[in-house]
């Protein structure tokens, strides 16, 4: 049989984003989410999770053994993150040039660290977001915050 049109559509690009402790404290996920809507992105999923440190593990596993590590899940255990996944085409590159540079001190104004973000003198930048930074990155941290999202 043919392919039916909808088994040729290619799945939309997504993306997840957390939303770290410091911007839920701070009341800035609602800036966050505005943020992305307003770009064009639409919001695919949005929950308020404690993280655990299996996933903390799994999600930073490509950081595992740097100084910053163990500072770094402290930190995304200090309180709920709000984890979002956004859809839309070349939302992957197109959150992280929303986030702005790691570091919010460098980060251009104009971005969500340089906007809203500042260094507070902490061992591990707090920069208020997380994004993907490639489609496995994606694949593999939207199957890790979402698991029964299809
Ligand atoms: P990204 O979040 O901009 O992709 P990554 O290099 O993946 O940056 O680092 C993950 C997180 O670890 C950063 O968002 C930041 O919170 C923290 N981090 C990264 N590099 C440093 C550092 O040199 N000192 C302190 N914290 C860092």
């Amino acid at each position: 049989t043919l392919p039916t049109e909808a088994s040729t559509q290619p799945v939309a690009e997504r993306t997840l984003v957390l939303v770290k402790p410091d911007g839920v404290r701070r009341g800035l996920s609602g800036e966050i989410l505005r943020r992305i809507e307003t770009k064009g992105y639409t919001l695919r999923a949005v929950e308020l999770k404690n993280a655990t440190t299996e996933q903390l593990a799994a999600h930073y596993a490509e950081h595992e053994g740097k100084p910053f590590y163990g500072p770094l899940v402290e930190f995304m255990m200090s309180g709920p993150v709000l984890a979002v996944v956004a859809e839309g085409e070349g939302v992957i590159p197109g959150f992280r040039s929303l986030a702005g540079a790691t570091n919010p001190t460098d980060a251009a104004p104009g971005t969500i660290r340089g906007d809203l973000g500042r260094d507070w003198g902490t061992k591990v930048q707090q920069n208020l977001v997380h994004g993907s930074d490639s489609p496995e990155s994606a694949a593999r941290e939207i199957a890790l915050w979402f698991p029964t999202l299809g």
